[in-house]
């Protein structure tokens, strides 16, 4: 095969191949994969049996007891009951909006399966988690309003870190729970990225989310203009039968004087009304920081119910340790849907307590009833499993309210402290965090949210590892090496705040450059679907699902290393997560349904020595059949 690759090279097919002919290809040492699916998975699982999984690499602790879950009780039998996807379907995204905003009992939106662990452990629940679960849940809470499931970062980390593909987790979920509505969270002009996308993309990704089971589309603008949501509305509304959800994004105190200059009620009350006229279904208060306090909550969700005729459903993080007095305040004020965790997903940057949440409003006339036991045994199989992923714990104990200080929101809280630790920054995490609200106020005092949030946060940092502050900006800015994501924030390149931007800093970063005031995919070419599928033809060899095509229009090159990993070892979605990260140790063995009704069981019989070529023999027993392969040594 290595000959193969060689003659038909271009390169030597041109007669021009040199003595550093094979050292500047690598792309000879690649083969095609003739291999059947067992094989491939072995060469995974030798791989991180040898050299780790470079994920947790370097965060391991050999001692760790790792048990495997119970699964919660469910008669798998039965058909899951009707739920609101069949009210969705029944009565149409308008018919359904009205019938939410009419109802009685408080609706509830389960974030487990998507914010909860973005939020906790950096986005990396896996789909074969999720998926031991997921029938179980659709039988045992059809009550539930709405499964957060997708988007936001899930989309990169599953194709980046886990090697999955994030339409097929939505695929296998929607199979799973056929009955309650699916929700996913999209940046508005942004996608499930950081940056403007030209309209046509978005429009197509909307679509096809919708074809492949998102109901609920959660859209914001990370600054809250009004033009980076409006478009995806329009796409959700006119281009599926689905509902288009629209946020605005709570910062500061309405009830504080010292925070409710620019963001008090009349700005949130404006808002709601032109994301009404926009033709959104449902309003979301997305609390993206945690800083909605109980008492601001009855006066914003009151007067929101009394001016737009739309259900809100309410969104929080419960950084500070208050959001459930908050929900309480928001139930009595109306609030029609709350995001809340199960269990031993929720508290700290997460959502509230689903399970405690549900007990606090116990004698509450808006009570909904769930089955206690058996959500606390959903809880009790995420506390096991959390375990799977505790590499990725951000280490945080308590909650703490200095969040009403930085306005840290709660996603990006628990990251911001390993990107410190990175830079050599932890023992400055105090000043981190001071700066990121002194940067804010720099800044004009903007929404901060993914991705502005992002860009506050990458200039806190950046002026901290410089020692300089805020004030040095001002007085030094002209010789200053600002961020990348700062001069493009300053451009436009993520859409306008509230009041616009400071002049004088905006000149600054921006030196000669034109900041545009537009919408920035207004700049953006459109996209050739047709061009790009035979783009993707020639640079893959093959055509692609159109689901390929969009995740690589996204994420080219995340896409193209997640490709590059799937051919070489097929889809690794299917290996039980201890072994996904930690492999296996001698006399361990796995069973791993590699296909529909195909399972194989792998056991580790022995790891060989490092042998003249840098590589070792693993040992594996497949199915009883001892099994080698050679796996190079790079640990
Ligand atoms: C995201 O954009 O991923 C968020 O969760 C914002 O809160
Ligand atoms: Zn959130």
């Amino acid at each position: 095969q290595f000959l193969q690759n060689i003659i038909a090279h271009p390169v030597f097919m041109a007669g021009e191949a040199n003595v550093d002919f094979i050292k500047d290809h690598p792309e000879l040492f690649r083969f095609k994969r003739r291999q059947d699916r067992a094989t491939r998975v072995l060469s995974f699982l030798g791989d991180v049996i040898v050299n780790g999984n470079p994920d947790v690499r370097g965060h391991l602790d050999p001692k760790r007891e790792l048990r495997k879950p119970r699964l919660p009780e469910a008669d798998l039998a039965a058909a899951p009951p009707a739920g609101t996807k069949q009210k969705l379907t029944e009565l149409g995204p308008d018919g359904f909006a009205q019938w939410l905003r009419a109802e009685k009992q408080v609706h509830f939106t389960d974030t487990t399966l998507r914010d909860a662990h973005q939020s906790l452990l950096a986005t990396r629940m896996r789909t074969f988690d999720m998926l031991k679960v997921a029938e179980r849940y659709a039988r045992q809470h059809p009550q539930t309003f709405s499964l957060e499931c997708w988007g936001g970062a899930t989309f990169d980390v599953a194709l980046r870190f886990l090697h999955e593909d994030p339409w097929e987790r939505l695929a296998k979920l929607r199979a799973a729970v056929p009955n309650i509505l699916l929700q996913m969270l999209i940046r508005g002009a942004n996608g499930v990225g950081y940056k403007a996308y030209p309209d046509n993309l978005t429009e197509r990704f909307v679509q096809q989310a919708a074809e492949t089971g998102i109901d609920v589309f959660r859209i914001f603008d990370s600054l809250n203009w009004m033009p980076g949501m409006e478009a995806c509305i329009g796409f959700v509304r006119n281009k599926t039968d689905r509902l288009a959800e629209a946020s605005i994004c709570y910062t500061g105190d309405i009830l504080d004087p010292r925070r409710n200059q620019k963001y008090n009620l009349d700005y949130y009350l404006r808002l709601a009304r032109q994301i009404e006229d926009a033709g959104a279904h449902i309003l979301c208060i997305k609390d993206m920081a945690g800083l909605l306090k109980p008492y601001a909550a009855t006066e914003l969700i009151s007067a929101l119910r009394a001016t737009v005729s739309l259900p809100i459903h309410l969104h929080t993080h419960d950084t500070s340790s208050l959001q459930p007095a908050t929900y309480l305040k928001a139930v009595e004020a109306g609030v029609d849907v709350i995001d809340v965790a199960l269990g031993a997903l929720s508290g700290l940057t997460s959502q509230p307590n689903f399970n405690s949440v549900v007990e606090m409003l116990r004698g509450q006339e808006r009570h909904r009833e769930f089955d206690q036991k058996s959500l606390n045994e959903f809880s009790n199989y995420w506390e096991t499993v959390r375990e799977y992923y505790y590499p990725f714990e951000s280490g945080l104990k308590a909650g703490t309210s200095e969040v009403f200080q930085h306005e840290i929101p709660g996603g990006q809280y628990s990251n911001l402290r390993p990107q410190a630790a990175s830079l050599g920054l932890l023992d400055k995490f105090e000043t981190v965090k001071t700066t990121f609200a002194d940067v804010n106020q720099l800044f004009g005092d903007i929404v901060k949210v993914t991705p502005s949030s992002k860009v506050v946060g990458d200039m806190a940092l950046f002026l901290v590892s410089n020692n300089l502050t805020t004030r040095d900006v001002l007085e030094k800015g002209a010789g200053l090496n600002f961020p990348e994501s700062v001069r493009e924030l300053f451009r436009g390149d993520i859409g306008q705040p509230e009041g616009g931007w400071p002049s004088e800093l905006q000149k600054l970063i921006l030196k000669d450059e034109q900041p545009f005031t537009d919408r920035p995919n207004e700049h953006l070419a459109p996209i050739d679907f047709a061009a790009e599928e035979r783009r993707f033809e020639e640079k893959f060899g093959r055509p692609g699902k159109f689901t390929d095509v969009l995740s690589w229009l996204l994420y080219p090159k995340v896409f193209e290393q997640y490709w590059q990993f799937r051919e070489d070892h097929g889809d690794v979605a299917v290996v039980p997560t201890p072994v996904f990260y930690y492999g296996l140790q001698p006399g361990e063995e796995t069973i791993i349904d590699i296909a529909r009704g195909k399972s194989i069981i792998v056991g580790l019989q022995s790891i060989g020595p490092v042998n003249e070529d840098g590589c070792r023999t693993i040992f594996f027993n497949l199915n009883g059949q001892t099994r080698n392969l050679e796996i190079r040594d790079t640990s």
